[in-house]
């Protein structure tokens, strides 16, 4: 009896676990104007996180790609985008610095999206996120996430 009451309320504490995580999901869509649709999402700390990034530019992608990159609290996001500026090989995406960003999408050309799933910081506070391909972030291709 002992036995079966501890199950249940094992049981109990596991759906209740289940229900209490709480996932957000969001669509960025990328076109030719140089802006995110949504520069700002707020999550709650420790929340995972869905976004969608779809590039809806009809250009050829050596001219109009975006690519979606969350930046750590503290990340330089204007000399991440210049070392980004020397990553074409790797899709505008420099390596080196891979340990200042908390998720990113691959860059996507037109009529292309990529998702990426992530765990929020616990810690709350600003992220900033930007799309390193050229140019863009410079001309506005940024947001924030905000956490609380
Ligand atoms: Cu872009």
């Amino acid at each position: 009896m002992l036995r079966k009451l501890v199950m249940l309320i094992a049981v109990a504490g596991l759906s209740f676990t289940a229900m209490g995580a709480s996932a957000q999901s969001f669509t960025l869509v990328g076109q030719n104007d140089l802006r995110y649709s949504k520069d700002h999402l707020t999550v709650a700390p420790g929340e995972t996180v869905t976004v969608k990034l779809v590039n809806k530019s009809h250009l050829p992608a050596q001219a109009m790609a975006h690519n979606w990159v969350l930046l750590k609290a503290g990340a330089d996001a204007d000399a991440f985008d210049d070392a980004a500026q020397s990553a074409a090989a790797n899709d505008y995406f420099p390596k080196s610095r891979a340990q200042q960003v908390l998720a990113h999408t691959d860059m996507v050309a037109g009529g292309e999206s990529d998702t990426v799933r992530f765990t929020a910081p616990d810690k709350p506070g600003d992220y900033t996120y930007i799309c390193t391909f050229p140019g863009h972030f410079a001309a506005g291709m940024k947001g924030v996430l905000t956490v609380r």
